[in-house]
C-alpha cells in the first residue's frame, strides 16, 4: 500500500492500522499455520470467483472494494475488565477504529457483551478494513461468588498493554499521530497485547475451577492477555470455500452461519474451524503442570448488502424462527423497497446534460449506478454460533440476565455508533455528491 505522511510528518491512522493488521496477521501465521493453510485456500477461491463471474469484478471495482479483498480480516479477543477495554478503545482509535454496536450474548448463553472496532468511512474502509470484533466478560454472570471475587482478583492484577505500548499511545494521541519510527515501534508493542501464551498465570486447581463455571471465563482469566483467538479473512464465494476446507481436512462447523445462499447476497455469512487443542503450562508445586486449553479456531466469511432497519427486521424475523426470509433475491428489489442500503454514483461521462432527468429514470437509464452498501458489521446469532462451536458445543441455556449496553459503553468511555446511522449516512453522502455532479438542487435526490 502506497501512503502520503501528512506535511507533519505523521502515518495518516489507515496506514498505522494497515501495517498492524499486516504484522498480527504474521504473527497469526507463525502461531497457528493453518491460518496460512486458510489465507492460501481463501484466495484461491476468490481468483476463481472472479474469473468466472465478470460481473462480481465489476460491483468490486465499482464499490471501490476490489482492493481491499486480499487484505481484509476481522479478528477477535476477549478482555477482562472495563479497564482493559477503556485501554484497548484507545488503541484501536489511534488506528482509526471506533466501536460499532452493541451485541449481548448473554441470552445465547455465552457470559460476555461486545462491540466490534472498525473504521467507519467509506474510503478508510477502502484502505484498510481490518475490525476486530471484542468481547467482555460478564463476571457478574457467575455464580459462585468466591470464584467470582478469586477472578476479579486475578484480571485486576494483570496489565494487557505493555510500557512502550502505553507511552506510545499517550504521544500518539497528544500529536494525533505516530511518526514513522514510533508507529514501528508502536505496532511492534501492540502487537504483544493478542499473543498466545503458553503459560497460565494461574494453577491447573484454580484453571480447571475456571472450566467449570465456562470455558469462556477460563481463557479469558487464566493468561496474561487477551491472545487473538482467530483472523478472518473474506471470502467472495463461502459455499465454494466451506466445501473445500472440509475436502482439505480441515473439520469446518456443519452450517454455515446467516442467511442462506442467495444470487444477491446480504448481510453476512461465516463458518469456522473448531478451536485447536493446545499446551498449557500451570505453575505451582514443584515445576508446574502441563494441561491444554482449546481457544484459537479459523473461521471464513462472505459480505453481501447491509440491510435497512426494515430489511434487518426480516432478517431477525426469520433467524428467530418466524417462516419464510421475507426478502427479494434482487438488488433492483430490494433498492426499491428500501430493504437495503446503497451508493449511487454517476456512470454518465457529461451529467450536468442529464439535468431534467429523474434519480430514477437515470437509473433505469444506466446513467447512475446504484451498488448495495457491503455489511461491515457482525449478526449475534451467527456470534453466538461461531462462539458455542468452538467453546467445544457446550449445550446451554441462556443466562437470566439480558443485555446491560449502559454499563457495557460506561467502561469503553464512550457510546457505541449506530450501525444503521452509519450505513444512512454513507448512502446519503453518495446521493449528496450526485446532486453536485448532476447540478441538482441540494436535498432533491434524497431516497
Ligand atoms: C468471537 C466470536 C464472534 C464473529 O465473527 O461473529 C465472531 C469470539 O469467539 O471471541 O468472531
Ligand atoms: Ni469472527
Amino acid at each position: 500500500m502506497t501512503y502520503q505522511s501528512g506535511m507533519n510528518g505523521l502515518l495518516p491512522p489507515a496506514e498505522l492500522r494497515a501495517r498492524f493488521a499486516a504484522a498480527l496477521s504474521d504473527m497469526y501465521r507463525a502461531e497457528v499455520p493453518q491460518y496460512g493453510a486458510l489465507l492460501a485456500l481463501v484466495k484461491d477461491v476468490n481468483r476463481e470467483t472472479i474469473a468466472a463471474d465478470p460481473a462480481l469484478a465489476d460491483a468490486l471495482l465499482a464499490s471501490g472494494e476490489f482492493g481491499r479483498i486480499d487484505q481484509e480480516r476481522h479478528g477477535a479477543i476477549r478482555l477482562g475488565t472495563a479497564a482493559e477495554l477503556a485501554a484497548v478503545a484507545r488503541a484501536f482509535r489511534l488506528m482509526g477504529m471506533r466501536p460499532v454496536s452493541y451485541y449481548d450474548l448473554a441470552t445465547a448463553g455465552v457470559p460476555v457483551h461486545s462491540t466490534a472496532f472498525r473504521p467507519v468511512e467509506a474510503e478508510e474502509l477502502a484502505a484498510s478494513p481490518f475490525r476486530v470484533f471484542t468481547s467482555l466478560l460478564r463476571l457478574e454472570l457467575i455464580d459462585d461468588a468466591g470464584l467470582r471475587a478469586e477472578a476479579a482478583e486475578i484480571l485486576g492484577r494483570r496489565q494487557i498493554i505493555n510500557e512502550e505500548a502505553l507511552s506510545l499511545l499517550a504521544e500518539g494521541e497528544a500529536a494525533s499521530g505516530l511518526d514513522e519510527r514510533e508507529a514501528g515501534r508502536f505496532v511492534t508493542a501492540l502487537l504483544e497485547t493478542f499473543r498466545w501464551h503458553q503459560r497460565a498465570t494461574i494453577t491447573e486447581e484454580c484453571y480447571a475451577r475456571l472450566l467449570a463455571s465456562h470455558r469462556l471465563t477460563a481463557d479469558v482469566v487464566s493468561f496474561p492477555g487477551p491472545h487473538i483467538n482467530h483472523l478472518t479473512p473474506r471470502t467472495l464465494d463461502i459455499d465454494a470455500a466451506h466445501a473445500r476446507m472440509a475436502a482439505l481436512g480441515f473439520g469446518p462447523k456443519d452450517e454455515i452461519e446467516g442467511p442462506p445462499a442467495r444470487a444477491c447476497p446480504i448481510l453476512l455469512r461465516q463458518t469456522s474451524f473448531r478451536a485447536l487443542s493446545e499446551k498449557v503450562h500451570f505453575p505451582g508445586g514443584a515445576s508446574g503442570a502441563q494441561g491444554s486449553h482449546t481457544a484459537r479456531f479459523g473461521e471464513i466469511e462472505q459480505r453481501g448488502a447491509a440491510l435497512t432497519r426494515e430489511g434487518r427486521i426480516r432478517y431477525d424475523r426469520w433467524i428467530a424462527g418466524g417462516g419464510d426470509l421475507d426478502l427479494p433475491d434482487d438488488g433492483e428489489e430490494l433498492r426499491r423497497q428500501r430493504l437495503a442500503f446503497f451508493r449511487y454514483q454517476p456512470s454518465d461521462a457529461r451529467p450536468r446534460e442529464r439535468r431534467g432527468e429523474s434519480l430514477e429514470e437515470l437509473i433505469a437509464d444506466g446513467a447512475v449506478i446504484a451498488t448495495p452498501i457491503t455489511y461491515e458489521d457482525f449478526l449475534p446469532v451467527s456470534a453466538a454460533g461461531i462462539f458455542r462451536s468452538n467453546l467445544g458445543d457446550e449445550a446451554r441455556g441462556g443466562y437470566a440476565a439480558t443485555g446491560s449496553r449502559a454499563e457495557f459503553e460506561q467502561a469503553l468511555g464512550e457510546p457505541t455508533l449506530d450501525e444503521f446511522t452509519l450505513y444512512a449516512g454513507a448512502q446519503a453522502d453518495s446521493l449528496r455528491a450526485l446532486e453536485r455532479a448532476f447540478g441538482w438542487p441540494e436535498g432533491s435526490a434524497a431516497t
